[in-house]
């Protein structure tokens, strides 16, 4: 569907094309860019320089001026990597081979979970395509590169503006060597509720099918029936299935007994018992202290001696070097790393730590440790993306140390990010020690839960309403019966996202539901299967012809996202074409620049000058496009 010229045409590109293929293909050799598209986009910058930026913006800093500078590539064929083996020997005869690697593999996750966790995932196809060939050529010993699902999914539509399964598909066509892994949240695919079955398996269907290779499957719960339809859906597309088992509390601890280590074990033995392919602990907090990694890892290692074994953690207090050390000490084969100037805090730890930290050892990262050229290189385009361009996104601009108080609140990288954001937002920094001591009580409340996407969610919004409503715990279990509760706190006692490990509490749960119904088992059991013929349907009449299969599935999880999107991108054109600080903040006055709308079709284009308000409230902006002089009317907002 986006393949829209001859080059980008496979066959054009790769084999000997005759005049027959010229007369069969006729479209493909318009190389005229179509001026309905540029309109739009001049409509778009005119709007962002009369109005400002149309995504919202956290932090009070403009994108800067200085253009990361893409590091060179040799040319050719980039070497021979991990998804080399895995299409040549599939999923199991690949966990096979990264069990017998000597050393500990990495995967990175700069593309995903990095700046999900310090930029509000808000970094752009546009930027992540320009160093991707700097990736396929130098990191093919990577594990996997994770540059999808999670919250990437949703914001990429919601404030990007941009197709997320045309990410996958742009970045698989610039990195064929290095495996895509995903995160799936189970039965909640890339979404914050339950889907049906169904669409859980078309989702995993589609995604194998436009490139990912590795699917991360957890659920907030760690609630088996759930995780076993996420990897029943991942492996039925053909794709490695990862198992996440999510970590929280402290299995060093003797006083914390609820999510001991026999229950982590426990887990594990139905996940491998299920046929999971690699077992993942899934720490999202960075809870998992050296002491617990050589515990809760070296029990894994020990029973399952020939599975691989992946770990993820974040940084927030500090310690997830020496955690991610301990795990590779005791046995894991992989861990989870972020580019330096991406690492650290909420993010994953950083890649050139532990690189260094295990060179010359038996750990050995292999061809990760770059030469030191190449690492500065790797290292400034992401610092001049995340300081630079996306400083409006950063959390460093309030946010300016790590927080061991973390192993106290337990919330997870991306979440604490989030609420940090929001105290700030309002103008209350303060606020933020307030909510973080709320969630801590809010779990309490809700009977010790794992917290993760979308359970700590529901405890966030409750810690937010008992902050709101200056409520204790204990005037929140006393009025229980009384008190209108958030939502998703209501639908979470329902059982809409399943049962937590040890049951919902009680009386909490009875005060507040009453006789509202409760759902018994797993939740997609009982939702009917999606009718994907009838929402094509739907679609094709909302938006025209060209809706495409991963539309349809766009629309399946995220029905307004979609909606919202297409509406806007049906204004304002492919703003995903435009580079960052344009797309973010438009053009200065007499500034010039050129806008690939797709390989071959170029728009030269230079911001004249904003017009005077007019009776109407719009302004005028002119623009010179390859040549001619055009204008738009603008309504201004501001
Ligand atoms: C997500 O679900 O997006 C997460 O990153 C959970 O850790
Ligand atoms: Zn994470």
């Amino acid at each position: 569907p986006f393949l829209q010229n001859v080059f980008s045409n496979h066959q054009f590109l790769h084999s000997t094309v005759d005049t027959q293929f010229i007369d069969e293909n006729q479209e493909l050799f318009n190389l005229k860019p179509t001026q309905n598209r540029a309109q739009k986009l001049l409509h778009y910058l005119g709007h962002v320089m009369v109005n400002g930026p149309t995504t919202p913006i956290p932090v009070k800093a403009k994108p800067s001026s200085i253009d990361p500078v893409i590091p060179a590539v040799t040319l050719g064929e980039p070497p021979v990597g991990f998804r080399d083996i895995l299409l040549r020997d599939g999923p199991e005869g690949f966990a096979k081979a990264v069990r017998a690697q000597q050393g500990l593999l990495l995967m990175d996750t700069t593309f995903r979970d990095a700046h999900q966790s310090l930029l509000a995932t808000r970094v752009r196809t546009h930027d992540l395509k320009k160093i991707s060939p700097f990736v396929s050529h130098n990191f093919s010993n990577l594990f996997s590169l994770e540059n999808w699902g999670g919250a990437t999914f949703d914001v990429a539509m919601r404030f990007l503006y941009e197709c997320p399964w045309k990410r996958l598909q742009e970045l698989r066509a610039l990195i064929p060597n290095v495996p895509f892994q995903m995160l799936l949240r189970g039965a909640n695919a890339v979404g914050y509720t339950n889907y049906p079955d169904n669409a859980v398996f078309k989702f995993c269907e589609v995604a194998k099918e436009n490139g990912m290779d590795i699917f991360r499957v957890f659920d907030s719960l760690n609630y088996v029936p759930n995780m076993l339809l996420g990897m029943e859906a991942a492996g039925a597309a053909g794709g490695v299935v990862e198992a996440g088992i999510s970590y929280t509390g402290d299995v060093s601890d003797p006083m914390r007994q609820k999510y001991s280590l026999d229950y982590y074990i426990k887990l594990a033995d139905e996940l491998v018992k299920a046929g999971t392919h690699i077992l993942c602990i899934k720490d999202m907090a960075g809870l998992l202290k050296p002491e617990a990694s050589k515990l809760l890892i070296g029990a894994l290692r020990d029973r399952f001696p020939d599975l691989p074994i992946h770990v993820h953690t974040h940084d927030t207090a500090g310690a997830g070097v020496a955690a991610m050390l301990a795990c590779a000490e005791a046995g894991a084969d992989v861990v989870d790393v972020a580019v330096d100037s991406m690492a650290g805090m909420t993010s994953q730890p950083s890649m050139g730590a532990i690189v260094a930290c295990t060179k010359g050892t038996k750990l050995d990262t292999g061809t990760c440790d770059l030469p030191r050229g190449k690492k500065m290189d790797w290292m400034d385009y992401f610092d001049t993306l995340t300081r630079g361009l996306y400083a409006p996104f950063d959390c460093t601009a309030t946010m300016k140390s790590g927080n061991a108080d973390v192993y106290e609140n337990e919330i997870p990288g991306g979440q604490y990010t989030n609420l940090h954001f929001q105290a700030h937002s309002m103008g209350l920094g303060n606020k933020f020690k307030e909510v973080k001591k709320a969630y801590t009580e809010a779990n309490k409340l809700l009977g010790d839960l794992i917290k993760v996407t979308p359970s700590s969610k529901i405890v966030g919004d409750l810690a937010q309403f008992m902050v709101q409503n200056d409520l204790t715990r204990a005037e929140v279990e006393e009025r229980a019966d009384e008190l209108s509760f958030p939502l998703s706190v209501v639908e979470f006692l329902q059982g809409y996202i399943g049962i937590p490990h040890g049951g919902f509490p009680e009386p909490l749960r009875s005060k507040v539901l009453k006789s509202l119904p409760r759902v018994e088992g797993r939740p997609g059991a009982s939702l009917p299967p999606m009718d994907f013929k009838v929402l094509e349907e739907s679609l094709r009449a909302a938006h025209g012809e060209e809706i495409t299969p991963e539309d349809v599935m766009s629309a399946a999880m995220y029905p307004k996202v979609f909606q919202e999107y297409k509406e806007f991108t049906g204004n304002f054109g492919p703003v995903d074409c435009l580079n960052t600080r344009l797309f973010l903040d438009g053009p200065k006055i007499a500034e010039e620049f050129e806008v690939e709308l797709e390989r071959g079709k170029i728009l030269h284009i230079k911001a004249l000058a904003l017009g005077d308000l007019n009776m109407a409230g719009q302004r005028e902006v002119f623009f010179e496009l390859n040549g001619q002089l055009r204008s738009v009317l603008v309504k201004d907002t501001v």
